[in-house]
């Protein structure tokens, strides 16, 4: 039975599977903002040949989704720009008109973040990558703080990471990124224990930045993903004010235990209106679900549920 505090799950879940797109293996880890009368989405998609690919979607009810079985087509200025590699993760972020989207691009390397900008779902526009690889999770803040961009991040290493501490980072214009704060880091003995990471774009509130996270405990059965939550401050977020000792969500349902990579919840995207808030989470790394709570209660419950200083 699952055990639901703040957010509830849609009885429909999953409501995405590999059935939405002819080569897909599975379709996890997405990125889901509103737009227009309806949704849009950049989806990942492992494909048959287990490639990782990113697909434009779009929806009328954030439920129901048609996803485009052609890969996301990119342009850069600079052609020196794009990795050929899988990509993978992508989180989406709005300023003023603007949808701003990190991902993961598998390089030789290892892993770096992508960074790209649309207006209309239509053109993508890849920047400069804004961080040396390794680093497998980055999301951008929907407003500049202290007149410059803002991104959190977890630096990785070339395989599966079994650590990671999560770091802010500011820029001016998008290129140049720096002022690198840690955030924070694992806690022994708990279900954030092996390593955190950012999830969907901060939610500004009068208590301060809302984040959901994930955090991975290592089990003797391999990892297990939860999501939590914390407040961080609104002018300097890489100060924490709050961060939940107990998971807002954990692998409990069948979808969430059962899949490519078993018992993963992995939040990505979280779609607010007023204080209503939807979680859209990958479940198993095979499909997706949504959850639905209130911003007001996962405030109270980030406040309540927190370690005690
Ligand atoms: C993410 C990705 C996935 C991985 C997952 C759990 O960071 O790297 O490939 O399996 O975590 O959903």
């Amino acid at each position: 039975m699952a055990n639901e505090t703040v957010f509830k799950r849609y009885k429909g879940n999953p409501i995405i599977t590999a059935a939405a797109v002819p080569r897909a293996n599975s379709i996890h880890n997405s990125a889901i903002v509103p737009f227009k009368d309806g949704y849009a989405g950049i989806f990942r998609v492992d494909e048959v040949d287990l490639n990782f690919t990113m697909h434009f979607g779009k929806s009328k009810d954030g439920i129901n989704w048609t996803i485009d079985p052609e890969v996301l087509n990119m342009k850069a200025d600079d052609p020196e720009i794009p990795v050929k590699a899988r990509t993978y993760d992508p989180r989406l972020t709005k300023i003023d008109d603007t949808y701003y989207f990190t991902w993961c691009i598998d390089s030789p390397q290892g892993p770096c973040i992508g960074l790209a900008t649309t207006k209309d779902f239509k053109m993508f526009k890849q920047l400069e990558n804004p961080l040396m690889p390794a680093n497998r999770n980055c999301v951008i803040f929907p407003r500049k703080i202290g007149g410059k961009y803002a991104m959190l991040s977890r630096p990785s290493d070339r395989g599966h990471t079994p650590f990671g501490d999560m770091f802010y980072s500011e820029s001016p214009d998008l290129k140049y990124w720096g002022g690198h704060r840690f955030v924070f880091g694992t806690v022994a003995s708990s279900w954030q224990s092996t390593k955190i990471g950012p999830g969907p774009a901060p939610i500004e509130t009068k208590e301060g930045w809302l984040l959901i996270y994930h955090g991975v405990w290592t089990s003797c059965n391999g990892y297990i993903y939860y999501a939590g939550a914390a407040l961080l401050d609104i002018e300097k977020p890489w100060k924490v004010l709050y961060r939940t000792k107990d998971y807002i969500l954990a692998p409990t349902e069948l979808y969430e235990r059962v899949g490519d990579v078993p018992n993963v919840v992995f939040p990505s995207s979280a779609v607010v209106s007023g204080d209503n808030i939807r979680i859209y989470y990958g479940c198993a790394d095979t499909c997706i679900s949504i959850a639905d709570g209130k911003i007001s209660d996962l405030v109270k419950f980030v406040k309540e549920h927190s370690f005690k200083n």
